[in-house]
C-alpha cells in the first residue's frame, strides 16, 4: 500500500507508470500483472472502443436511443474494474462500459438497456453490479450503505462506486464520502474526471487544486492517478482496495478526458474546439498500451485489423439478437411505476388508449 499511505493529494502530482509512447517510467510502480492477462484487457479495452463506436453508429440510424459514449476512458474503467474480486461490488454512474464487460454484465443485455429496454439491467444475481444511475451521484449513497451491510455481516468484499467530475458537486457525492470515512466503510470511490460535465468545464466546477484532494476532508485517502495509463489505473486501485479491506474508503481521481460527445444529444464542438480535444488524441489510453504491447512484441501489427474486424463481428451478433426482441408496450410506462396505479396515472392511461382508439377509427 505503498502509494495509499504516501501519496499527497496537495502536492498535485499524478501516478505514472508508463508514458504517452507506451514507456514504462515507473517501474517500482508496475503491477504484477502476467503478459496473457495484459494481452486480454488490450482486448476487453478495444471491445470496449468496439461497441461504443458500434453503439453510436445504430444510434444514428434510429436503431438505439440516447447512448453515452466512452471513447477515450477506456484504461480507467477496465484498469480499476481488474482490482476487483469476484465477490466485490461494482456501483456505476453511467459511463462504465469497460467496467461493465470486466464485470460480466453481457454484451447484450447493456445493449437491451442502451435499446430502451430495462431488462437489459437483469444482469443476474450473482453479477454483484448494480443498475446504471442516471441521478447524478446517487449511487455514491447506495454504495456506502452496501459497504455499511458489509462490515456488519463481516465480510471481506469491497465496493466500487464511480461518479463523473461534475458529480463531486452534488450533495450526495460529499455526504457519502463523509459516512463512509467515519463508520470506515470498504469503499473504493472513483472519479472518472473526463473535463467535462454536459458542457461545463472542470474549472467551472471546481476551485480546488483537483478533485482527490477533496479526500482530506473527510479523512480518507484521495489519490489523483493518470487515467489512461492501464497500469496506473491498475496499481493504484488494486493498493486501494486492498487498504479498504483493511482500514477504510479511499478516492481515486482518474484524469481522462471524454473524446466524444457527453450523450448522442450533445453536439461538443458548441462548447470546446479542436485544440482542447486534439492534445488528448495522443494519450489515447489504447493506443498507449498498443505501443507498449508492440514494443515487447506481445502483439504484431498485423494482428490488429483481423481482431478489430472479429470484436466488431461480435457486437454485431450481440445486438442482432435483441433488437425488436424486447420492443415494449407504452402501457408499461403506466404499469411499472407503483404496486398499484395512482388515480392520475390511470387517468393518463384512460386518456392514451382513448387517443388510441380514436386513431383507430380514423384509419
Ligand atoms: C441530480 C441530477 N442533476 C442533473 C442531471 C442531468 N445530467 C445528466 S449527466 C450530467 C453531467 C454529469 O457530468 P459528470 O458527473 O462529470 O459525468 P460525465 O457525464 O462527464 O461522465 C447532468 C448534469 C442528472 N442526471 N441528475
Amino acid at each position: 500500500m505503498q502509494i495509499i499511505k504516501k501519496f499527497n493529494p496537495l502536492e498535485d502530482e499524478m501516478i505514472q507508470v508508463m508514458n504517452e509512447k507506451g514507456e514504462i517510467i515507473n517501474p517500482e510502480l508496475m503491477p504484477d500483472v502476467s503478459d496473457e492477462d495484459i494481452l486480454s484487457l488490450y482486448k476487453l479495452m478495444r471491445r470496449t472502443r468496439a461497441m461504443d463506436t458500434i453503439a453510436l453508429s445504430l444510434q444514428r440510424q434510429g436503431r438505439m436511443l440516447t447512448y453515452a459514449p466512452n471513447m477515450g476512458q477506456e484504461a480507467a474503467q477496465v484498469g480499476s474494474a481488474y482490482a476487483l474480486k469476484k465477490t466485490d461490488w461494482a456501483v456505476p454512474a453511467f459511463r462504465e462500459l469497460g467496467m461493465w464487460l470486466m464485470k460480466g454484465w453481457s454484451m447484450e443485455k447493456i445493449l437491451q438497456y442502451w435499446y430502451g429496454n430495462e431488462w437489459g439491467s437483469h444482469t443476474g444475481e450473482d453479477l454483484r453490479l448494480l443498475p446504471v444511475s442516471v441521478p447524478i451521484a446517487s449511487q455514491f449513497q447506495h454504495a456506502v450503505g452496501i459497504g455499511m451491510a458489509a462490515r456488519f455481516k463481516k465480510e471481506d468484499d469491497i465496493i466500487m462506486a464511480y461518479v463523473g467530475d461534475g458529480g463531486t458537486s452534488q450533495g450526495d457525492f460529499h455526504e457519502a464520502l463523509n459516512f463512509a470515512a467515519v463508520y470506515k466503510t470498504p469503499n473504493v470511490f472513483v472519479i472518472q474526471n473526463n473535463h467535462y460535465a454536459i458542457s461545463v468545464p472542470i474549472s467551472k466546477q471546481t476551485a480546488s487544486k483537483n478533485l482527490a484532494v477533496k479526500a482530506l476532508a473527510y479523512g480518507m485517502p484521495g489519490i489523483l492517478v493518470d487515467g489512461n495509463d492501464l497500469f496506473a489505473m491498475i496499481a493504484v486501485s488494486q493498493q486501494a482496495a486492498d487498504y479498504a479491506r483493511e482500514h477504510g474508503p479511499v478516492l481515486i481521481e482518474a484524469f481522462t478526458f471524454r473524446l466524444g460527445a457527453h450523450t448522442t444529444s450533445d453536439d461538443p464542438t458548441k462548447y470546446r474546439t479542436d485544440e482542447d480535444v486534439n492534445p488528448w488524441k495522443e494519450k489515447d489510453p489504447i493506443l498507449r498500451l498498443e505501443r507498449y504491447l508492440l514494443n515487447k512484441g506481445l502483439l504484431k501489427e498485423e494482428e490488429i485489423e483481423p481482431m478489430q474486424e472479429e470484436l466488431e463481428a461480435e457486437v454485431m451478433e450481440a445486438y442482432r439478437a435483441i433488437e425488436h426482441s424486447s420492443d415494449t408496450k407504452v402501457e408499461e410506462i403506466f404499469s411499472y411505476h407503483y404496486e398499484t396505479m395512482t388515480p392520475q396515472l390511470q387517468e393518463q392511461l384512460d386518456e392514451y388508449q382513448a387517443f388510441l382508439k380514436g386513431a383507430e377509427s380514423n384509419v
